[in-house]
Parts: structure tokens; sequence; C-alpha cells
């Protein structure tokens, strides 16, 4: 277990301490100077897509409150923080001039940040597409390549001066495979033809909008994407267990990691497919086009997956991706997901550090050039404010210690990683689950919007201050 193998040594110099949210997520303020519906306005207010009816039109309502978010930040000692900018604020049909107010928002944003000395990381896209362009077609549409490069540069032209990390895309797999495949997120679309088609087209925007990037920005300018690699384990040995896991493998990560690290689809994920689709979207060039030079690459991780080979028609064909009756994985009908034993988090996730540093040792292989970011990382529980106000959450600090000390490990075996950022700064709108589910070290009441920081984020302030991890709490 973690504990045994814990190593005591320190992080690299610099490296960033971090906290992540999206804009969906905790912004608010869906009809507020210019801003129009993105597709998970139009699925959350959509009956019967969210738990509980929840949607994004308040939730943490940092629009609002953003001073006092960036001096919670300062006072937690995070040097660093992972924001994503919402593309119908800026540009409300998706195409065309942008929203000056709408970037005015992130500017003042970004210079908060920089006053308290806090690193702004800006993701373009974290799963917000303008509701005009799904009505497009969306990202089974090539078109919606072109109009996410054009996004990025006016992005790059407005905030190039004053912010140095830029990340495209974060988690291309759920945007492809929940959104138009399993339909448990926007636009909620359960074709996997159109799945596969929308992954290939966010590798191709990734392109695109790193070119766009590269010649709007300044040459300090860092930009990456950060992907959710599945750690894919086989249930048993057996060959055809082992076969089930390259067929994930092939479907989470290398659909990814072929074109834009190595410059093609692999053969076996075309070949696993070939029923569906002869895979004639991808025009001549376009997996060159996806194979841009990374500075760094962001990797989010809460939970290994543990697959075998099935005949039976019922078995769980997801894990923890939540309920559908239709597969995120096209082509993959024989494979069985299995919770392994042990501690789950709240979402039923299972607790699982050693997955986190076989990643960054695989992907610090894979991309030998880029540096290494830990873009994601924390966890759901089911945390009250006790009599006193305070939240206690003892589970979230366990969970961060053995999550970071795996980082350290990745790192004593020559993983470039160069930074953290916990999941989430605040407890936010977890999607599909709504307010339910709390993954902020910030615990906030939704009625009142009152920040209480919870014990793990005094707990997470103490190791960005020293950068080394203390001994665990009795
Ligand atoms: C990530 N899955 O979502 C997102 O980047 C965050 O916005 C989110 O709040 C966080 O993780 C916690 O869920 C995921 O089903 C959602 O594999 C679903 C999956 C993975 C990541």
């Amino acid at each position: 277990m973690p504990s045994a193998t814990s190593s005591s040594g320190s992080f690299p110099p610099g490296f960033l301490w971090g906290s992540a949210t999206a804009a969906y997520q905790i912004e608010g303020a869906t009809a507020e100077d210019g801003r129009t519906p993105s597709i998970w306005d139009t699925f959350s207010h959509t009956p019967g897509r969210v738990e509980n009816g929840d949607t994004g039109d308040v939730a943490c309502d940092h629009y609002h409150r953003r001073a006092d978010d960036v001096r919670l930040m300062a006072d937690l000692n995070l040097n660093a923080y992972r924001f994503s900018v919402s593309w119908s604020r800026v540009q409300p049909t998706g195409r065309g001039p942008a929203v000056q107010r709408g970037l005015d928002f992130y500017r003042g944003l970004v210079d908060d940040l920089l006053a308290k000395g806090i690193t702004p990381s800006l993701t373009l896209y974290h799963w917000d597409l303008p509701q005009e362009l799904e009505d497009a077609g969306g990202w089974p549409e090539r078109d919606t390549a072109y109009r996410f490069a054009e996004y990025a540069g006016i992005v790059a032209e407005a905030l190039g001066d004053r912010v140095e990390m830029w990340t495209t895309f974060n988690e291309p797999w759920c945007s492809a495979f929940l959104g138009y495949g399993s339909g448990v997120h926007a636009p909620g679309r359960t074709d996997p033809v159109a799945a596969l088609r929308a992954a290939h087209h966010l590798n191709l925007a990734h392109g695109l909008g790193t070119q766009a990037l590269r010649s709007a920005l300044p040459a300090r300018a860092r930009i990456g994407i950060s992907l959710n690699p599945s750690v894919v384990r086989p249930l048993t040995p057996s060959a055809e267990d082992v076969d089930a896991a390259r067929r994930i493998d092939a479907l989470a990560n290398r659909v990814f990691s072929g074109p834009l690290l190595h410059g093609g689809y692999p053969a076996d994920l075309l070949a696993d497919t070939a029923a569906l689709t002869d895979w004639s979207f991808v025009e001549s060039g376009d997996e060159a086009l996806a194979h841009q030079r990374l500075d760094f690459l962001g990797i989010n991780y809460y939970t290994p997956a543990v697959v075998s080979h099935t005949t039976e028609p019922d078995a769980p064909r997801t894990d923890g991706h939540g309920a559908s009756a239709h597969s995120p994985w096209p082509g993959a009908d024989a494979v069985a997901f299995h919770q392994p034993p042990g501690e789950r988090t709240e979402m039923g996730w299972s607790v699982d550090p050693s997955g986190l540093y076989e990643l960054l040792v695989r992907y610090g292989r894979e991309a030998p050039g880029a540096a290494l970011y830990v873009t994601e990382n924390g966890a759901a529980y089911d945390d009250k404010p006790g009599a006193d106000g305070t939240v206690h959450d003892p589970e979230r600090i366990a969970y961060l210690h053995a999550h970071l000390d795996a980082v350290q490990r990745a790192v004593q075996v020559g993983a470039d990683v160069r930074g953290y950022f916990l999941w989430s700064l605040l407890d936010n709108f977890e999607w599909a689950y709504g307010y339910g589910k709390r993954f902020g070290a910030v615990y906030v009441d939704f009625e009142t919007q009152t920040r209480t920081p919870k014990s793990s984020a005094r707990w997470y302030a103490e190791v960005a201050g020293t950068g080394a991890l203390p001994g665990l709490p009795a």
C-alpha cells in the first residue's frame, strides 16, 4: 500500500500546486453579457438528463464571485489555477466576431490571478460546445474542427500577452464517447459511428487549434492537451481477457495518443471497428495535422478499469460512466467491466493510486518531449458541515496523500511531472450527477454560496506551501 512505499523526498523545484475547475461547472450567469446556450445548457434543461433536474444556471456563481474565489486560492497557498473558457460566452454562435464582455471576464480573472502570483492555465474546451454548432451537426461534423481553430485564435489574441499555459481540450474521450456514444453527457446522442467521427474531429481540432495558437501566441507560450487515459487491467491473465483490455486500451487511449503522439490511428482500432465504419471521414493529411508538437501533456486520473471478455448480453458495459443502455465503447460489445474490490469514493470509483503512477510512467515514455502535469485528480465524498460549521474530510486527505505519493514515485523513476491540479477547488456541478457529488477542497453551500475550506484544503495548503508531503494525521 502507498504508505509502505512512501517516498519522503520533495517535489521538483517550480512544481505547480494548483486546483482545477471548468466553466460550466462553476460560473453560472449562463444568460449574461451575451452568452448563449451551450450543449450543456440544453442537456441539463432536458428533463431526465441530470440527477435531481440540476442545471448550471447558477452553479457556484463564480462569474460574480471571481475575485473572492481567487483570494481563496491565494489563502490556500496555491500557485496555479486551471480553468476553462466558455466558448459561447466569447463567440455566442460559435462563429464570427467575439463578444468583448465575455473576453473581459477572463482577462479580469487572469489579472486577479497574476496579481496574487498564481499561474493561470487556460483550457479552451471543457465540453460546452455552443448549441448553434451542435445544431449544425456538432463534433461528428468536420466543420466544427475549423470553428474551434477560429475560436482558439480569438482567445489567443485576447489573452496571449498574459497566459502562458494553453490547453486545447479537456478529456476528448468524454466529449466523443459519453456525448455521442452512451449519451450520458451532452449532447446526449447514442450513435457509435457519430462517436468515432467526433473523436476524429476532436483530434483534428486539436491540430488545427494548436496551429492557430502557435501563430497568435508569443514564443514563450506552452501548448498541450489534457487526456483521461484509462488504466485498463484484464480481469484474468487469459488471452481473451487480455484481448478485451487491448480493445478498451485502443478505444480509450490509443484513439487519441495514436494521432496526437505518433501521427496515425492504430491498425487494431480500425480493424475492431471495421463493421461500423471504414473511417473514410479521416482525410489524407488529417493524422499528420493532429500530430503537432506538444509542450506538455495533461493527465487526468481517478480510477482504473478492470475488464473481461464476455458473451453475456447483460454484462455491465461501463464502469462509473453513468447509466445508459448504450455503450461508450463502439465495437467492443464483448467486453464486460468489473468493480475491483476495496475502497471506493462516493462516485463508486475504486481508490487505486498505482494507476496514476502507471500512467505517468507510460506517457512519460510515449511523449518524451512533453512535460507532464496531473491536470485532474481528486475524489467525491459525502461531505457535510459539522455542528461547528467545519467540514472534516479525512478520506479526501488520504486519497490526495496516496496519489501525490504516486506522483513522487513516478518523478523518482524519471517522469517529468511539473505540477498537480486538484479536482476541484470548489464543490460544483458534477455533470450528469448534478450537485449531489462533491469533489471540492472547499465546501459550497449552494443555498447561500458560502465557501468553507474542508480539512483537506488546509492539508493541501500545507503541502503547497512546503512542497513536501507531511505524515498522515492519525
Ligand atoms: C472529469 N468517466 O470528468 C472532468 O474533467 C471533470 O469536469 C469532472 O468533474 C471530473 O472528472 C470528475 O468526474 C469525468 O466516466 C467524467 O470516465 C466521467 C469520466 C471521466 C472523467
